[in-house]
């Protein structure tokens, strides 16, 4: 049984299907009684992640659209929120988006406009949910991000999206900073490579998994159950006092030279 979170409630962006490390956070929110409100880009995931949620057992969902590139869909999405059901105890952003032209070849021909949209979607977008979900955890609060390693050092191919993240960490430091007066914490999980839509389709992905069973030191990937858990236990009083930080739940990889 876990450390329960009944009667709190959590937003939970960037479920795409079963396979998003959202719906990992989404399951793992779930069994510990949390009631759970979804974010998705647009109506066309309306009914596919409303079919997935009507799988989780007595859980009393509310759902939301929400291009995080516009404000004004941003700051209605949360007063909207706000009206339906007051006061929010945390919220996972978990969602990211870069050309994939720029996710191969050399980080040097990324287009200017390239690098602005992975930095708005990515990065950009976690400070304005901040923004506006704070005015909502009136009681208090935990943010989670997801990030990856190549924010930290260089992973071929990351490229663009490997600075989006640098931008991301930097940012959930300051906000960190920011909110901590209020008791909101910011935190982020820095995740191991896990088979889901964004990864679908990008080159050399398979050999990045077969280097982490080759050489973390767990030897194997991680799945979302386990992203799930730690995200659970980052927005429950068992990480009370833990902000700023990014636990890395990637079987160890990031400690290797
Ligand atoms: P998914 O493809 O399942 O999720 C990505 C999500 O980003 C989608 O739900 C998508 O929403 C959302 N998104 C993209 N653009 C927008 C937008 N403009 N407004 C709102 N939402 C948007 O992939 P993952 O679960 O892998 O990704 C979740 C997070 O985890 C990302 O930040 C990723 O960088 C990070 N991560 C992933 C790792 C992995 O190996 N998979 C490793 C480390 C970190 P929609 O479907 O509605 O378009
Ligand atoms: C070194 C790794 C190999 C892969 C390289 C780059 C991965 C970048 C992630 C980024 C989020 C992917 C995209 O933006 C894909 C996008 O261009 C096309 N896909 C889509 O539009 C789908 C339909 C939607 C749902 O996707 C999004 N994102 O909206 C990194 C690996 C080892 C780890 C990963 C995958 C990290 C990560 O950040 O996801």
């Amino acid at each position: 049984m876990k450390f329960s979170l009944e009667g709190r409630t959590y937003v939970v962006m960037g479920v795409a299907n079963k396979r998003s490390i959202a719906w990992g956070i989404a399951r793992s929110l779930h069994e510990a009684g949390a009631r759970l409100i979804f974010t998705y880009a647009n109506e066309r995931f309306e009914k596919p992640v409303k079919d997935l949620v009507s799988t989780l057992e007595g859980q009393d969902a509310l759902f939301y659209e929400c291009d995080v590139t516009n404000d004004e869909a941003v700051d209605a999405t949360f007063q909207q929120i706000g009206e339906d059901v007051g006061t929010i105890h945390g919220l996972a952003h978990c969602i990211a988006f870069a050309d994939k032209e720029d996710l191969k070849g050399e980080f040097v021909e990324t287009s200017r406009d390239g690098f602005l949209l992975s930095q708005n979607i990515s990065a950009f977008s976690l400070v304005a949910v901040t923004r506006a979900a704070e005015k909502l955890m009136t009681e208090g609060g935990s943010i989670v991000t997801m990030t990856y390693l190549g924010g930290e050092r260089v992973v071929q191919n990351y490229n663009v999206m490997g600075v989006a993240k640098a931008s991301l960490d930097a940012s959930m430091k300051y906000l960190a900073n920011d909110l901590g007066k209020r008791n909101i914490r910011v935190n982020a999980i820095s995740a191991g490579p896990i088979r889901t839509l964004s990864a679908k389709g990008i080159g050399e992905f398979n050999s990045v998994l077969k280097q982490i069973e080759e050489k973390a030191p767990l030897r194997r990937t991680v799945t979302q159950e386990e992203v799930g858990d730690t995200a659970y236990y980052l927005m429950s009083d068992l990480s009370r006092g833990v902000t700023g930080e990014t636990i890395h739940v990637d079987s160890g990889f990031n400690i290797l030279g």
